[in-house]
């Protein structure tokens, strides 16, 4: 085993044109890897907070924090411990503060990357040991941008489709990689294509919430495939639409409503249309709606968990069938790992994800594999950022023969 030589932590861009932290550990056997931080844009309540300098522009106080309180509390240890070392990471404190999780997330992945590497392993092996992935995960690809990623309140944050029916990952890319093209093309024709939002799907000229499914639907018929082959979903975000008990100008629904409401509304959608994926309907804190909906579908928490192991215990007979997995709402790869085994023993569906902002870095494609996720949500399949944890998935499952 190998202890580590140096930690160094610098800035890289992100995809919304806004510096994040790249951590880089290296070992005394010369072993480097790198790690960068995401970062969410419509944040849950629950989530362990990021540092951004006053400014918003800079992370350079989060950069310090590596140099001055990490670095100097991990040279000489073992990377074989990484368990204890990231306990070390959420024991920090800077300032009497707890560490943020841009400084904590990049630290605990880039050492787990830097260790699998000694041992001469990529990291979904490392943590995902001989038996990893007998099933391929659904890709939810987010087409169509609302909210505060599409610049559009009128719609939803979301519109995914889910290429269920595929019988290999390749075969489900490149579905919606036909889906995507006519997809374009058909918002053309129509005078609705306004641009490209922050996960690469498309920004629409309409206030209609339902407008993104019809034409979803058609662009999926125009492709030759139906909804045996592929179904919708949605992230309704709630969590930003809700104030003192009430949801205030919902998609769909203006003014404010009461949650039965709100429920009534997402079950005639699922009715009207083949939604199959429906993630964060109610706010986190909106526990009786979630409790209460019946909806026959994949109900995902993600505002409503914040990846976090004990929120999950507290309120999971609440609600949802799945959870998403965002390593940065919790801060360390030990902590997203309790998490992923809490959500196994309640049988729930795991959702790994990327972040509106986010970069080219593809640890989270290497969770995915190693944590045999059952499904991940990665933005639409044209933009950079997103494409490299595509393309990781395709390199894997390519040589599994899936
Ligand atoms: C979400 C995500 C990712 P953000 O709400 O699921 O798609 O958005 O990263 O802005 O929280
Ligand atoms: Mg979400």
């Amino acid at each position: 085993m190998s202890s580590i030589r140096s930690l160094s932590a610098y800035s890289v861009l992100s995809s919304n044109g806004m510096p994040t932290v790249e951590v880089k550990i290296t070992l005394q056997s010369g072993i480097t890897a790198h790690a960068a931080a995401p970062k969410g844009q419509s944040c849950g309540k629950f989530e362990k907070t990021e540092h951004r300098d006053q400014d918003g522009l800079r992370v350079s106080e989060a950069l310090r924090m590596c140099e001055f309180t990490v670095a100097p509390a991990f040279i000489g240890r073992d990377s074989a411990d990484h368990l204890d070392l990231d306990k070390t990471l959420m024991s920090l404190a800077h300032d009497g503060k707890p560490l943020p999780s841009n400084v904590t997330l990049p630290v605990s992945i880039a050492l787990a990357i830097a260790h699998s590497k000694e041992i001469g392993q990529d990291l979904s092996h490392y943590i995902g040991g001989i038996s990893q992935h007998a099933t391929i995960p659904i890709p939810c690809i987010n087409m169509i941008n609302g909210g505060i990623h599409g610049n559009n309140q009128s719609l939803l944050q979301e519109y995914l489709i889910l290429p269920h029916g595929a019988s290999s990952f390749s075969e489900a890319i490149s579905w919606a990689v036909t889906i995507c093209h006519n997809l374009k093309l058909n918002l053309k024709k129509k005078g609705l294509l306004a641009g490209v939002g922050d996960e690469g799907g498309f920004v629409l000229a309409t206030d209609s919430v339902t407008a993104p499914f019809d034409i979803l639907l058609e662009s999926i018929h125009t492709s030759g495939l139906s909804d045996a082959h592929v179904s919708l979903g949605i992230d309704c975000a709630a969590s930003g639409y809700y104030h003192k008990h009430m949801y205030v100008d919902y998609p769909g629904l203006p003014g404010e409503k009461q949650s039965a409401e709100v429920s009534t509304f997402l079950k005639n959608l699922a009715q009207t249309y083949p939604i199959t994926y429906i993630e964060d309907p109610f706010s986190e804190e909106d526990l009786n709606a979630w409790a209460s909906f019946d909806v026959e579908a994949h109900i995902i928490g993600d505002d409503l968990f914040a990846t976090n192991a004990k929120r999950l215990n507290n309120v999971s007979h609440q609600a949802a069938n799945g959870i998403m997995i965002k390593p940065n709402q919790v801060g360390t790869l030990s902590d997203t790992m309790q998490t992923i085994m809490q959500a196994r023993l309640l049988g729930y569906n795991t959702v790994f994800a990327h972040r509106s902002a986010d970069t080219e870095d593809t640890w989270i494609s290497e969770l995915a594999i190693g944590f045999q996720a059952d499904m991940i949500k990665f933005g639409n399949i044209i933009r950079g950022e997103r494409t490299a944890k595509y393309n990781a998935l395709l390199r894997f499952f390519r040589i599994k023969n899936l």
